[in-house]
C-alpha cells in the first residue's frame, strides 16, 4: 500500500495514522514512537535515567519494541523471559527474544516454569480446572516481582500498549469494577515486597509497535498465545477498533482521559484495597494469608505429568490451534 507524503518531511510515507490525521515516513514514525514513550515516561514519572530496569519480555512485538526503544533512549535495561510451557508457541517466542538480545549484546534472563518450578501453564490449568490465563498471570506476576527484587532492579517495564490498556479499561468499565479501575494506572509504585511497575507504551498502538519492529528489523512472535483465542480481551479490542474506524482518536481519548481525569479520583481506593500484608511462610513474598497464591499453586500442580496445550483449549480454540499446527508441519 502506498500513502501520500510524510507530515514532517514530505517524503513518501510508509504508514497512515488516522488518529494523528497524518502519514509518516519510516524515520518520522520512529521519531513519533520515541517521543510518545518519552512523554509517557515524563508525564507519569515512570523512569529515572540511572534506573536499573527489568523488561518483561514475551518475544512479541510490544515487549521487544519497548526494550529496543528504552535502549535507544539511553536506559540500562535487561530482559526477563518466562518459559510458560505453552507448546511450540513458547519455544518460538523464546527464540525471538534470545535472538533479539544476542544481536544487541543485551542480557536476557530466562526462567523455565517446568524446569525450575515443576509445572507449566497447560498443566496448571488442567489441574486447577481454571482458565489457563489465571495460573499464567499469577505465575508471571510472582516471578517478575521476585526476579526484580532478587536482581536489585529499580523497576519492571511491561509492553502493554494503548490497545491492551483500552481493552482492559473497556472490560472494567462495562462491569464498573471499581477495584480494578482503581488499580489500572500505568505506574504502580514500589511497596514492601513489590517492585515498581510501569507501562511506557500506553500512548502507542499495536499497529505502531508492529511498524516499529518492521522498520527496525526486529523479528518477533506474530502468533497470539493459543490460550488467548476466543477470550473477552480480544472481543473488547475488536469492539474498540470498530469504534476507532468510525471515529479516529476515540480509543486514545477513552484511555488517556481516564488516566488523566478519572484515575486520580480513584487513587485513594487503591491504597485502601492494598490491605495488610505479611511474608509468605514458604517463599517470603508478601501475601494476605499464611502461604502466597504462587506457592499454593506450585504445591498443588507441580510434579503432574505435562498436559498438551490442546487439552485445555475450548472447542473453537482447539480447532483453530490444531489447524495452525497442521499448516506449520
Ligand atoms: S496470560 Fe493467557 Fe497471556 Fe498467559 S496463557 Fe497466554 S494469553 S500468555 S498475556
Ligand atoms: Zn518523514
Ligand atoms: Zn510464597
Amino acid at each position: 500500500m502506498t500513502y501520500s507524503k510524510c507530515r514532517v518531511c514530505r517524503q513518501p510515507a510508509i504508514i497512515d495514522l488516522p488518529r494523528h490525521n497524518a502519514n509518516f515516513c519510516a524515520e518520522h514514525l520512529l521519531q513519533l514512537c520515541r517521543r510518545q514513550v518519552e512523554k509517557a515516561i515524563h508525564d507519569h514519572e515512570m523512569l529515572a535515567t540511572d534506573d536499573k530496569i527489568l523488561v518483561a519480555v514475551s518475544g512479541g512485538k510490544d515487549s521487544l519494541a519497548v526494550w529496543d526503544i528504552l535502549i535507544e533512549l539511553g536506559y540500562q535495561a535487561d530482559g526477563l523471559y518466562i518459559g510458560l510451557g505453552i507448546g511450540e508457541y513458547s519455544d518460538v517466542s523464546l527464540d525471538y527474544a534470545q535472538t533479539f538480545a544476542d544481536e544487541r549484546g543485551l542480557q536476557l534472563i530466562t526462567i523455565d516454569l517446568r524446569g525450575e518450578y515443576g509445572y507449566d501453564v497447560p498443566t496448571a490449568a488442567k489441574v486447577t480446572k481454571r482458565v489457563p490465563c489465571s495460573a499464567c498471570g499469577l505465575s508471571k506476576r510472582h516471578l517478575f516481582d521476585k526476579a526484580a527484587l532478587d536482581g536489585g532492579y529499580d523497576v519492571v517495564v511491561t509492553g502493554h500498549n494503548l490497545d491492551d490498556e483500552a481493552a482492559v479499561l473497556f472490560g472494567n468499565t462495562l462491569r464498573w469494577d471499581i477495584e480494578y479501575l482503581a488499580r489500572q494506572y500505568p505506574v504502580l509504585p514500589a511497596r514492601d515486597g513489590f517492585p515498581k511497575k510501569v507501562k511506557p507504551l500506553i500512548r502507542l498502538t499495536e499497529r505502531e509497535m508492529a511498524a516499529w519492529c518492521i522498520v527496525r528489523g526486529i523479528d518477533y512472535q506474530v502468533e497470539e498465545c493459543p490460550m488467548a483465542l476466543g477470550n473477552k480481551h480480544l472481543a473488547y479490542k475488536a469492539a474498540l477498533n470498530a469504534i476507532e474506524r468510525q471515529s479516529p482518536g476515540s480509543k486514545s481519548a477513552f484511555y488517556l482521559n481516564f488516566v488523566d481525569k478519572m484515575a486520580p479520583l480513584l487513587a485513594g481506593l487503591n491504597q485502601a484495597a492494598a490491605g495488610d500484608l505479611r511474608d509468605c511462610e514458604t517463599c517470603g513474598a508478601p501475601t494476605t494469608g499464611e502461604v502466597c497464591a504462587f506457592c499454593r499453586l506450585q504445591e498443588r500442580v507441580s510434579g503432574n505429568h505435562p498436559v498438551p496445550v490442546e487439552l485445555v483449549l475450548n472447542k473453537k480454540a482447539r480447532k483453530a490451534y490444531l489447524a495452525a499446527q497442521a499448516v506449520g508441519e
